[in-house]
């Protein structure tokens, strides 16, 4: 059973209290999206923060004072936060905005409006040993218990978002034509300049060779995990234990083989690739 004094429950899903609520939520519902905003979509732990500190230079020409200047979370909000009533209003357009919401729960307004989407995915195996952490770093969210139990927590849907699997699925909407663009984690981690010149092209926007290596070079992992304004070490240490676990803790590709037994791997594997049948989606981890 899920902490009913950490999370809330909103059509099924289980949310942290500490940044949802029934007003954050009523917000979102009401929410006018507008034809320019763009939003990164994520399943939790799968690149919400890269792309808070990417999306923002990227929409001004290159800028990079509101990265050095703004916490990611007021900076590129979550549409779904307490935060967002405060700051998303304000925001100058074309606004930046994250969400891990599933496709059904986004505001009426989004279906209606032009508003693009970059849907970032992560290898689960990836985006699970990061949520580990993340659970035993932060107080507002439920003792993860061992690396096993969290799994079936994870397998089953009892954590924050509910399953990876319908989230993933529920966002491959070919109705969304070319106002969605389809990432992973590990392109970006491969090649991040090629990953911006893509998302680039997605919103018709340029940016010189020197603006996007500037870019580039300020979103690698190293760098934004000095960025305070990034790096989550602004929140006081009661609520995010960066001593316990950084918040940008590893930044790669395949640290779950450090963590899967085989047994483990074999299981997790049979769920996924079950849950995932007849959906047509192939991603890089697959073939591993
Ligand atoms: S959250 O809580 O949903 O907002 O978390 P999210 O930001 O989606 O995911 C956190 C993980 O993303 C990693 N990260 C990066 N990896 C590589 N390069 C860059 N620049 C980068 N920025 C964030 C972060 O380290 C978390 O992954 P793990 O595996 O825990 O390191």
């Amino acid at each position: 059973m899920a902490d009913n004094d950490l999370y809330m429950v909103y059509h099924g899903l289980l949310l942290p209290k500490i940044v949802h609520s029934e007003e954050s939520l009523k917000y979102l519902e009401n929410f006018q999206v507008k034809d320019d905003d763009v939003f990164a979509v994520t399943y939790p732990k799968s690149g919400t923060t890269w792309m808070q500190e990417i999306l923002p230079p990227l929409l001004n020409g290159g800028d990079l004072t509101s990265v050095e200047t703004i916490p990611n979370w007021d900076r590129a909000p979550w549409l779904e936060e307490t935060r967002a009533a405060l700051v998303l209003d304000k925001l100058p357009s074309p606004r930046a905005i994250v969400s891990h919401m599933h496709y059904h729960l986004m505001p009426p307004s989004f279906f209606k409006s032009k508003a693009k989407v970059i849907y970032v995915t992560r290898n689960p195996k990836d985006v699970i040993v990061s949520s580990f952490h993340f659970h035993q770093m932060a107080s507002f969210l439920e003792d993860p218990g061992t690396f096993e139990e969290f799994t079936d927590k994870f397998l089953s849907g009892k954590v924050f978002f509910a399953k990876w699997t319908d989230h993933v699925k529920s966002w491959q909407k070919p109705e969304l034509g070319d106002r969605i663009m389809y990432i992973t984690y590990e392109e970006m981690l491969q090649d991040l300049r090629g990953v911006l010149s893509r998302i680039l092209k997605f919103l018709g926007r340029e940016l010189s060779a020197e603006a996007l290596d500037r870019v580039v070079d300020h979103c690698t992992f190293k760098n934004m995990k000095t960025n305070k304004m990034s790096n989550y070490t602004l929140v006081p240490q009661e609520f995010m234990d960066n001593k316990k676990s950084p918040f940008l803790r590893k930044g790669i590709a395949g640290d779950w083989k450090n963590y899967f037994s085989p047994e483990l791997d074999a299981k997790f594997t049979a769920v996924i690739q079950e849950e995932m049948k007849g959906s047509n989606i192939r991603f890089p981890w697959d073939e591993e």
